[in-house]
């Protein structure tokens, strides 16, 4: 089955809506399958963003994301990048549609609430930044049989 990494940046934390973005993430029918609350290290925050290590916004991006828990999980569901990509919005929640998690729940591009994988090949990569193998849990939910067609 498809997944996707997803992560409640410090400032969603710190704001206590942890609980109504999984809500959304949970309701569409997606499966939590791993969830750690933590301090990112250095290292593990120039791996994840390896492709913004050059960018201008990097150091900003970098503390903001060091400035507080994160919350990382692991989401499964058929399609579930896309799909979850979806839900979460454009980058800058100012910009983002009504009904997405940056729409509904954040002001600005610097404090975007949360992070979700852009393809199978990043999700594969950053799962495997954030969690070993025997943190991701094997379990069926119990609408499974009639989720999908
Ligand atoms: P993310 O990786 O966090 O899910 O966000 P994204 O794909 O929508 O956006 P991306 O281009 O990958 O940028 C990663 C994060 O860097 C911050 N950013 N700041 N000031 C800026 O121009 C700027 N651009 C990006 C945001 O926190 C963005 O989510
Ligand atoms: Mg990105």
């Amino acid at each position: 089955m498809d997944r996707t990494f997803v992560m409640i940046k410090p400032d969603g934390v710190q704001r206590g809506i942890i609980g109504a973005i999984i809500s959304r993430l949970e309701a569409k029918g997606l499966k939590l399958v791993a969830a750690k609350l933590t301090m990112l290290p250095e290292e593990k925050v120039m791996e994840h963003y390896a492709e913004h290590v050059e960018k201008p916004f990097f150091p900003s991006l970098k503390a903001y994301v060091m400035s507080g828990p994160v919350l990382t999980m692991v989401w499964e569901g058929r399609g579930s990048v896309a799909i979850v990509r979806r839900i979460v919005g454009a980058t800058n929640p100012a910009e983002a549609a009504p009904g997405t998690i940056r729409g509904d729940m954040g002001m600005e591009t610097g404090k975007n609430v949360i992070h979700a994988s852009d393809s199978d090949e990043s999700a594969a990569r950053e799962i495997a930044i954030h969690f070993s193998a025997d943190e991701l849990v094997d379990y069926t939910r119990i609408d499974e049989p009639v989720l999908y067609e």
